[in-house]
């Protein structure tokens, strides 16, 4: 197919369409719009520098079962393509980087044409690639993918987003999970956005790759330059190249023809047949020449993409020239460069294109509009149309067991929980995928994982069991596991959640995935996760253990500040129950709510439940005494929107303790010291501040746009309390969490939480030192609410 001269015609024509409708797109942003409307960044140069390799791929290389990753700045490249294929209005085109039009940086959610993964911070969108690669093995060898072709998983990667070391986590895991499937495509064009880049990183690249079991291809030369390296003095050409520092080759770029002559004159003249090669070429052409790296060479790229006849990872690494094809190509601060008006009117003329008709599709195209036209519909990406899926909803009960047992952490009741899920083979039980970063055992997944295995391509023998040597951990490896194992790197666990948790768009069935690691590690992978949950990916993710109450592992391994992460990141419904009846409401509503797509604007006047999202469960190994109660359908309902009263406050209430998570038992014992001296205490067991304040804030957004009957769940709650009643609030976590229940109705606030790092002790003494035990809470009370001094207090001091 490459090789047939019409059909390189075709993809040629492409090529320089593609150029042109992605750069109209960024100059037409930029100066079309009014004036400081809509500012471009750094599209134009590596959008340029992507032309070919994204043509090579989209029109020639592409199957619909494949999936792709675009380097952010190459998005007008991405939406252009779309457009020529059909998938992408004008409307949006020319609203690129404004309000509802195509995106800056490819988006999954935002953007309509079929972007397959989200990108914008660099490394991420190259390493999920490969997660999903995993995930598609795994519902390949459940059996589930019925007649869908294997994709591969393709991640095109500018040579700067290298240096995110979170693609080298990525490689080292996929090593270890016998990686499929997976290509990076690497725009070598030794440019970032400050700098050229350092000298001969490919060799570090080419063996970095190959030392993970990648196939590496270099795409260096075009064919203008194989042909003249075969030209007597094409061998001294061919060394000048390649011994060329990166800086000296970009400014030849920008410079041209002359320039080039004179330096390689300089450098290579009276060499006799070097020198004919030279002159023999006029300006252009020797700077076409000495442009011609392979990634601008659609022969070249093409012969490299065909040329891989097996699913083992490949990287290609692919010369090419920032801004290629335009008058910034080469320059070393082109990342945020614009053609001027005239230069633009000057690429406009050379491609023939008439004033007004800039964004018609066949306009001034060779050949005829006709088989462009036919060509395109025989593209083989677009052969199916939209290539998103729809999943079936997994059957998930409305209740789950609650274990038994007097006294258990959040953290046991999980795994209690999901045993006794393992135990059943129920839709639910098939479809839960679990994962951690070897952290199984200690946030007690290993129940889980002894009855449902762990995953792995091949099966592997337990040789521990087969020695007959006594473990707790009966972990068989095979297809049929449901627990992937990962190493420690907490980046991985998100990106590998990612892509769980759009299994069913990519892939067509839906995973029910599970992450656990230890809560404080989150921010470790915190761009990960908000990568995940800006692609709308569904996961449960349970963050256990969390606080200072992790007491004697001390202040490197509490955290503090989650519960805010919980608060504030979009897409992550956060909860933090006290105790195991509430998880198994919370976890029987999460596995529902993962699979949710509704549309539109909020039903009620609060959150948007409709349209799901994932999940977050903070939880603690401190075993706390389990209330003996049934949770009917009020209670559950109270549990989800995120709060409860535990104990009710009576009609002249002064004083009311808000917990939230672990703290429950200090609040009710502190509820029942203030008792004598205050009247009616309430306790307000708080379950997620997240979806409290969501709904909160979703009403006083109603009222304002004149919704007068819009109200929240914690206004109901705080309805009957006095204005001169006094709030308590306490958690385990940071005070923020909580101490805007204050600002609801207006009521005071004595806020406790933690503030400053922690260190090791028992509970108690860190309790203490933190200001959120039995007695603080005490004496906040006294703070908080008027009245005679609290007794206990006076005992106390
Ligand atoms: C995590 C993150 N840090 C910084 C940036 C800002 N940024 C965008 S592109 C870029 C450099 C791009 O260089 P390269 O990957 O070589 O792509 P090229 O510009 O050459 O196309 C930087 C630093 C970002 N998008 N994400
Ligand atoms: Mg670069």
């Amino acid at each position: 197919m490459p090789t047939d001269p019409g059909h390189l015609q075709m993809l040629e024509a492409l090529e320089k369409k593609v150029l042109w409708l992605s750069s109209w797109m960024i100059h037409n942003a930029n100066h079309l719009r009014p004036k400081g409307e809509v500012k471009v960044g750094g599209h134009q140069a590596s959008s340029a520098s992507l032309a070919t390799l994204m043509t090579a791929l989209y029109f020639d290389v592409l199957r619909p079962a494949d999936r792709v990753a675009v380097k952010p700045h190459a998005s007008p490249v991405f939406h252009a393509i779309q457009y020529l294929l059909g998938n992408q209005s004008r409307e949006k085109m020319e609203n690129f980087r404004g309000f509802g039009g195509a995106q800056s940086y490819p988006s999954r959610t935002k953007d309509g044409d079929d972007v397959d993964f989200s990108t914008g911070s660099v490394g991420l969108g190259v390493a999920i690639t490969s997660f999903a690669a995993m995930v598609q093995d795994y519902v390949r060898l459940k059996g589930w993918s019925k007649d869908r072709a294997e994709g591969r998983m393709i991640a095109l990667v500018g040579d700067a987003e290298l240096d995110e070391g979170n693609i080298y986590e990525a490689l080292m895991e996929g090593w270890k999970h016998d990686l499929r499937n997976t290509w990076w495509v690497i725009d070598y064009n030794r440019q970032s956005l400050d700098a050229v880049a350092h000298e001969n990183l490919y060799g570090q690249f080419d063996k970095l790759f190959r030392s993970m079991g990648w196939e590496v291809i270099t795409i260096k030369y075009g064919h203008l330059l194989e042909a003249a390296f075969q030209e007597p003095g094409g061998e001294a050409i061919r060394d000048w190249i390649d011994s060329c520092p990166n800086q000296l080759y970009s400014a030849l770029t920008f410079q041209g023809g002359a320039a080039w002559r004179k330096r390689l004159l300089d450098d290579l003249g009276d060499q006799g047949a070097v020198t004919s090669l030279i002159e023999s070429r006029s300006d252009d052409e020797l700077a076409r020449l000495m442009t011609n790296l392979g990634g601008h060479d659609l022969t070249a790229v093409l012969d490299a993409f065909h040329s891989v006849d097996h699913d083992r990872p490949v990287c290609f690494i692919a010369y090419t020239v920032k801004g290629y094809g335009l008058p910034l190509a080469g320059h070393k601060d082109n990342h945020a460069g614009l053609l001027t008006p005239d230069q633009m009117d000057g690429f406009r003329k050379s491609l023939g294109i008439r004033p007004g008709h800039e964004w018609e599709p066949f306009e001034a195209m060779q050949p005829a509009q006709k088989e462009i036209e036919a060509f395109l519909k025989r593209v083989p990406f677009n052969a199916e149309g939209r290539r998103r899926f729809e999943a079936a909803r997994v059957e998930v009960p409305s209740t789950l067991p609650v274990p038994a047992g007097e006294t258990m952490s959040t953290q046991e009741g999980f795994g209690k929980i999901l045993n006794e899920i393992a135990r059943a083979d129920s839709a639910l039980a098939q479809r839960i995928v679990t994962t951690s970063p070897d952290v199984t055992v200690s946030t007690n997944l290993g129940p889980w994982v002894n009855r449902r295995g762990i995953f792995a391509r091949e099966p592997q023998a337990d040789t521990f069991r087969d020695q007959q040597v006594p473990s707790a951990q009966k972990w068989m490896m095979s297809p049929e596991g449901q627990h992937l194992e990962l190493g420690i790197a907490e980046m991985n666990l998100f990106l590998l959640l990612g892509a769980l948790g759009l299994s069913h768009s990519l892939f067509g069935e839906r995973l029910l995935p599970i992450g656990t690691l230890y809560d404080p590690f989150i921010m470790r992978g915190l761009d990960a996760l908000n990568y995940a949950c800006y692609q709308d990916a569904r996961f449960i993710l349970v963050a256990t253990p969390s606080g200072i109450t992790l007491a004697p592992e001390g202040g490197a391994h509490q955290s503090v500040s989650t519960p805010l992460i919980g608060l504030a990141q979009d897409g992550l419904a956060s909860f933090e129950p006290a105790f195991v009846d509430e998880l198994s409401t919370i976890l029987a509503w999460s596995f529902d709510y993962l699979q949710r797509d509704g549309e539109g604007a909020p039903s009620g006047p609060w959150l948007r439940d409709e349209k799901g999202g994932s999940v977050y469960l903070r939880l603690s190994t401190r075993p706390l005494e389990q209330p003996k109660r049934a949770i009917g359908e009020d209670l559950a309902a109270d549990i989800i929107q995120g709060a409860y009263w535990l104990r009710k406050p009576g009609p002249n209430c002064q004083v009311v303790i808000a917990y939230q998570g672990v703290v429950a038992e200090e609040a009710i014992a502190a509820a029942g010291l203030i008792a004598e001296d205050r009247r009616d205490v309430g306790v307000l067991a708080v379950t997620s501040a997240d979806r409290l304040s969501a709904g909160w804030h979703a009403a006083e957004r109603a009222r304002q746009e004149g919704d007068t009957q819009a109200r929240s769940h914690i206004e109901d709650l705080l309805a009957p309390l006095d204005r001169d009643a006094g709030l308590v609030t306490v958690l385990d976590g940071h005070p923020t969490t909580l101490s805007w229940l204050g600002g609801v109705r207006g009521h005071r606030v004595q806020a406790l939480g933690v503030e400053h790092f922690g260190q090791t002790g028992t509970v108690r003494e860190l309790y203490v030192h933190h200001r959120i035990d039995r007695d603080s809470i005490v004496a906040a009370a006294n703070a908080a609410s008027a009245g005679r001094p609290i007794r206990y207090l006076r005992a106390v001091t």
